[in-house]
């Protein structure tokens, strides 16, 4: 359903510069501790200079038409690749995963706005991953299929975000051409006391394994959350434990320190 009011915020949030920002987490080695990439995160600025998620706008912008929310993560990666050619400068192999809104593979031409790019500031497109969330707007017909192909075809990671929540289906592990998936902090959140979250999550980073895709465990809070993932052999840590999403400059400097 459209919500008249939801998107007349957005498009005012889209024309002031200062209102939408990109805030950028850490993404850890599990076994070195090493810092692998960052998440690009979207966060909006409050009349009362509060920063906070901006959680209405992402759903707003999926509800809305296609135009709206191509403009908007045109305009957030955009300005997340001119971020992280700078990061890249100095610490080349330092990815940046950015969220890519599943309508896209549909309706948007992606793979000519990727390459666009690409070409404005000169980032190595094997040092970008994307991040998808299963919704209903995937199918897979080969429309979906082709462009998945061509994403991994110019060299950009594809990992499932959310996964195993919502709309995800094991026929997208088996077809889709994937680096990854991302274990989301629903399963995370009660680990390692709740016996379900522990075989689903134990079972997921084994079955990714098996299929030769890594795992990337989200909103890692505590430090036996973290020793249950290092036991079952998850590839990388995201969350509070580690670290909190940041501004860019932050971001450099922990960069810096690491
Ligand atoms: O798109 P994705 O599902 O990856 O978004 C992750 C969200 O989770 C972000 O909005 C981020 O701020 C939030 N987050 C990141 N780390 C943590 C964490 O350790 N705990 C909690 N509760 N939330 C987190
Ligand atoms: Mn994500």
């Amino acid at each position: 359903m459209t919500d008249p009011t939801g998107q007349r915020a957005l498009a005012r949030a889209m024309e002031d510069t200062e209102q939408l920002l990109l805030y950028y987490q850490p993404i850890h080695c599990a076994t070195s501790g090493d810092i692998y990439g960052a998440e690009a995160l979207l966060r909006q600025r409050r009349q009362n200079g509060e920063v906070r998620e901006a959680s209405i706008i992402p759903e707003t912008a999926e509800e809305s038409d296609g135009d709206e929310l191509f403009r908007l993560d045109s305009m957030l990666i955009n300005r997340a690749y001119v971020d992280a050619a700078r990061w890249q400068e100095q610490f080349p192999e330092v990815r940046l995963n950015v969220n890519l809104s599943p309508r896209e593979l549909q309706e948007g031409n992606v793979i000519e706005r990727l390459t666009t790019l690409v070409a404005s500031c000169g980032i190595d497109h094997r040092k970008v991953n994307l991040e998808i969330t299963e919704t209903s707007h995937i199918d897979d017909p080969e429309e979906t299929m082709d462009v998945l192909r061509a994403i991994k075809e110019i060299g950009v990671g594809l990992w499932l975000d959310d996964f195993g929540m919502g709309f995800s289906s094991l026929s997208h592990l088996q077809h889709f051409p994937l680096d990854g998936i991302k274990l989301p902090g629903g399963f995370i959140r009660r680990l390692p006391e709740d016996e379900r979250c522990r075989a689903i999550s134990r079972a997921l980073i084994q079955l990714a394994h098996d299929l030769g895709l890594r795992v990337i465990a989200e909103e890692v809070e505590k430090q036996d959350q973290l020793e249950f993932l290092e036991e079952h052999r998850c590839d990388y840590i995201q969350g509070f434990l580690f670290s909190k999403p940041m501004p860019l400059e932050p971001f450099q400097r922990t960069l810096e320190r690491s």
